[in-house]
């Protein structure tokens, strides 16, 4: 079974927050996702009970137990761009999906990473292929030997 972590914009910026949901239900048929909150409104409603340490040591906990790390980057995150920093620190497999937009461009420091594997896509459903692809060769890397699970 696969633990993946998903990250996205929370106070970077709840735009995507829908399309957030919808990754989070298509990965959810791939393995555990250890993240569901960041999709979903409700589930944060009920975070406000938590305090800002206790999420952080929170999300670290589950940073630690991924297999594999998914950040959706097109709204840009301080949370998002510092969990991807740590995650290539820790080794994890890290893939990033973006949607090009007229008003922006990716940080330089994703976009340039060659650590990174980065995805650009504009439908839902390029979306969907990119992420069946990449988890196909994470499985089939890790069958090989050559990632740690
Ligand atoms: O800087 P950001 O807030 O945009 O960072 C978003 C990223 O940090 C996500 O990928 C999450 O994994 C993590 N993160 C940031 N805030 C939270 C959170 N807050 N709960 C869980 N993970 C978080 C609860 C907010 C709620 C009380 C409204």
């Amino acid at each position: 079974m696969l633990n993946i972590y998903f990250a996205g914009a929370i106070r970077g910026g709840r735009d995507d927050a829908q399309l957030y949901a919808q990754l989070v239900t298509y990965l959810k048929t791939f393995g555990t996702v250890l993240t569901e909150h960041v999709g979903d409104e409700g589930l944060l409603q009920e975070e406000k009970s938590l305090g800002e340490e206790q999420i952080f040591q929170r999300d670290m906990q589950w940073l630690k137990a991924a297999d594999l790390v998914i950040a959706e980057v097109s709204t840009p995150s301080l949370g998002v761009g510092y969990e991807i920093g740590l995650a290539q620190a820790m080794g994890k497999q890290i893939f990033c999906l973006y949607r090009p937009g007229e008003n922006r461009r990716l940080s330089a420091m994703i976009a340039g990473n060659p650590a990174l594997q980065v995805g650009s896509y504009t439908r839902r459903a390029e979306a969907e292929k990119l992420l069946a692809g990449w988890i196909e060769q994470f499985r089939s890397n890790r069958e090989a030997g050559s990632v740690r699970s």
